[in-house]
Order: C-alpha cells, then sequence, then structure tokens
C-alpha cells in the first residue's frame, strides 16, 4: 500500500485530494494545525475524515515537519498547506512570505534528510504570471515569463524556483503544478467564488439583502478543484518530474459570474450587487487564462466542469446548505470537534 503525506489536509484541495487518494487505497496522512476552532469539517464533508491519520505540524516549524514524514513514510508528498489568500498577503507579507515562501525551503530539506526518494509535489500558482497574460494576449503557457503581482504570488515563485532547484540538484522527483484558479462548495468563504455564492443563496431565501464586491472587471479561468487534485496526482505517476499548468482555457470576468450566479437562483444582480471600495487590493493581476495543452498530452488531464456547470453546483450546494440552516440544522462547518483519541494521542491522530 502506498503512503501520501498532504500538508493543508484541512483546506479545499486537501480535502478533495485525501478523498482521492484514499479511494485509490493509499494510507493518506496529513497535516494539521492547532486552532482555537477547529477546522475539520472539509474531512467530514469528503468522508474521509476517520479515514485519514492527521499530523500536528506548523510551516514554520521545522521539527513538526520532520516528525511528519518520520510517522508517514511517505512515498508522496503533495506540499499544499500555505496562506493562501492573496489580499492577506498585502496585509500580513511578511508571514506570508514565510509560510507560502521559506516553508518550501524548510519541507524539502526535511525531505532531503528523512526520505529522499519520496515525490514531491508543489502547489505553484497562475498568480506567479501576474499580467503577462495582458501583455501576451493569449492563454499562458508554462515557458512564459513571470510577473507576481502580490507578496503571496512572489512568495509562491520562490517555491516554485526552489522546487526546481531541488530537482536538478539532488535528483528529487519534485514537479510544480501551476494551477490557475479552482473552486468547489468547499472553497473559503473569503475567495470571489464562494463568497458570491453564498450570499446570492442567502439572497434568495431572505437572509441576506446585499453582496458587496470589489474589482467586478478583474477574470479569471476558473475549474472545478475536485478535477484539478486528480491532475496533481497524475504528475506524481508520470514517468519524469516537469512542471505542468492546469487550467480551462477559457476566463470570465467577476461580473459575469455574479451575473451567472443571480441567474441561476432567477434575480436579477443589478438590484443586490454594490461595489465596495474596501474590497480592492492595492494591486491585482487584471486576468489570467491558462493553455492547459501539455497536461493533456503528458498527463491525459482534461477538465470536464466548465464555468456554467460550476457557478450553478456551487449556487445549488449553498441554496441547499442555506434551507437546512433555516429548518436549524447545524452547519457542517460547525460541527466538526477533536476526536476523543486525541487526548490520548498526543502526536498523532488516528481515526
Ligand atoms: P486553502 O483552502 O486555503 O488551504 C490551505 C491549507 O494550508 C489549509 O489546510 C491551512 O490550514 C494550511 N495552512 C496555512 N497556513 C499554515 C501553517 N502556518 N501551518 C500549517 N498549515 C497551514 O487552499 P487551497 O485552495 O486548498 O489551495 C491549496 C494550495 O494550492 C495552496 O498552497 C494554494 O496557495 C495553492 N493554489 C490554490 C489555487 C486555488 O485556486 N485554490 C490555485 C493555485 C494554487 P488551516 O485549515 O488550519 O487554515
Ligand atoms: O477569489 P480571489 O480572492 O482569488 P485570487 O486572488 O485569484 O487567488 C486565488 O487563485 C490563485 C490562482 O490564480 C491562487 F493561487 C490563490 O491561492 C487563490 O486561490 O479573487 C479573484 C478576483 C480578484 O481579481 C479579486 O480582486 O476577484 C476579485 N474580487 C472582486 N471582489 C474579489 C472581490 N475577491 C475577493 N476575494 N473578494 C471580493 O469581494
Amino acid at each position: 500500500m502506498k503512503s501520501a503525506l498532504i500538508t493543508g489536509i484541512t483546506g479545499q484541495d486537501g480535502a478533495y485530494l485525501a478523498k482521492l487518494l484514499t479511494g485509490k487505497g493509499y494510507s493518506v496522512y496529513g497535516t494539521y494545525r492547532r486552532l482555537s476552532t477547529p477546522n475539520l469539517w472539509r474531512l467530514q464533508d469528503q468522508g474521509v475524515f476517520g479515514k485519514v491519520h492527521l499530523i500536528p505540524a506548523d510551516l514554520g516549524d521545522f521539527g513538526s515537519l520532520g516528525e511528519a514524514l518520520e510517522v508517514s513514510e511517505p512515498d508522496e508528498i503533495y506540499h499544499l498547506a500555505a496562506q493562501s489568500f492573496v489580499e492577506a498577503s498585502f496585509e500580513t507579507p511578511v508571514a506570508t512570505g514565510d509560510a507560502t515562501g521559506l516553508a518550501t525551503t524548510r519541507i524539502l530539506e526535511a525531505i532531503r534528510q528523512h526520505c529522499p526518494d519520496a515525490r514531491f509535489y508543489f502547489a505553484a500558482t497562475s498568480e506567479m504570471f501576474g499580467d503577462a497574460g495582458s501583455t501576451l494576449g493569449r492563454p499562458l503557457k508554462e515557458t512564459d515569463p513571470f510577473h507576481p503581482m502580490s507578496p503571496y504570488a512572489s512568495a509562491k515563485l520562490y517555491g516554485y524556483w526552489l522546487t526546481k532547484t531541488y530537482r536538478e540538484a539532488y535528483n528529487f522527483f519534485a514537479v510544480n503544478g501551476i494551477l490557475f484558479n479552482h473552486e468547489s462548495p468547499l472553497r473559503g468563504l473569503e475567495f470571489v467564488t464562494r463568497k458570491i455564492t453564498n450570499e446570492v443563496a442567502k439572497i434568495s431565501l431572505r437572509i441576506s439583502k446585499k453582496l458587496r464586491l470589489g474589482n467586478l472587471e478583474a477574470s479569471r479561468d476558473w475549474g472545478y478543484a475536485p478535477e484539478y487534485v486528480e491532475a496533481m496526482w497524475r504528475m506524481l505517476q508520470s514517468r519524469k518530474p516537469g512542471d505542468y499548468i492546469v487550467a480551462t482555457g477559457k476566463s470570465h470576468t467577476v461580473g459575469e459570474f455574479v451575473e451567472k450566479a443571480f441567474e441561476v437562483v432567477g434575480l436579477d444582480w443589478r438590484k443586490h450587487v454594490s461595489v465596495d471600495k474596501r474590497f480592492f487590493r492595492p494591486l491585482d493581476v487584471p486576468t489570467l487564462t491558462g493553455n492547459p495543452s501539455k497536461a493533456k498530452k503528458a498527463l491525459g488531464w482534461a477538465p470536464k466542469v466548465v464555468f456554467d456547470d460550476l457557478v450553478s453546483l456551487m449556487v445549488k450546494t449553498e441554496v441547499d446548505r442555506w434551507r437546512r440552516w433555516k429548518k436549524g440544522e447545524r452547519f457542517p462547518w460547525d460541527a466538526p470537534n477533536y476526536p476523543s483519541e486525541s487526548r490520548i494521542l498526543t502526536r498523532t491522530l488516528r481515526m
């Protein structure tokens, strides 16, 4: 049985990847950090809460990362943990630089010491291209120039180069997945797609009245997260390590997303949306569209869920969640609590 370690298993991609890998028969380990409010609802949502081993680790803590590797003895490592919200990276640039950038050195060094033969996936990002897409006027390829436009993007670019360095210097099987935006009902509420679909559902059920947004002109290449974690796995199964763009090849503006989301519940967006300066960033990538040809050819990966399907499935899920809430049901994200075993097993939670 293969063993996989997922850093950031409590996040959107971590939960979907844990589901994919447990389904493939892997022994799945994931790192989580102590929070004042446990954040395990996504693992519960995906039905893997009791099937994965949770290991306490923090990106700032070298020893805990080494211990995670020792405990899991991984064949594959998916390094997904990061401060992933671009807007927050302008507010906490140093912390973002540490968690999203420098921590890549910590995990790669820990791998060099504990398990240099393990295969390594780094969660790179389309944000590294910045406005290269606007300049070139076509979907971006792996060979296009980078121009990061946020502390987050700069930190990821550091991780991207370091991943390449360890591949070249130490012969690591280390890959960069340059993933464009991917969304789902498990997205954090601060990201624009989930913010929109959550508010649209509340407005349609008369729980809320107004949706306040920032830059409606920005456009993004939005795909469906469960399909993107499949691409991560395929990268680690390939014969040789490389860097791959994962995208749909089509982009839409935030305004188009809003319009489509209100359409799903039969409302006119103009009556409910206002633009609020607070949600503008000091600098914003105007447009991002990716060309996934290399991933299609080399990995046999292609997206199936297109923009309209994605918006519709996200809105419908939120409507269902809020309907249940109105009936007095608790949110799934209120429910999870650390299992009783966690009080016994101080280092590893085997649940
Ligand atoms: P996410 O939902 O924000 O999950 C991030 C994960 O990192 C969470 O499990 C979080 O733990 C963990 N984490 C953050 N800081 C940590 C720290 N100091 N120590 C330990 N763990 C920490 O992000 P995602 O959407 O799943 O994305 C996964 C990765 O892909 C991220 O690296 C992101 O930057 C990158 N990426 C995402 C996209 C996208 O569109 N989703 C596109 C390109 C690249 P908590 O749950 O405790 O907060
Ligand atoms: O949903 P967003 O916050 O995602 P963003 O900045 O594109 O970053 C996401 O995708 C990256 C891949 O390209 C990942 F690397 C990263 O980790 C993250 O997952 O914002 C999308 C766009 C931006 O242009 C933003 O300015 O939506 C615009 N926007 C307009 N109003 C808003 C809002 N974004 C947010 N979060 N909230 C708003 O009210």
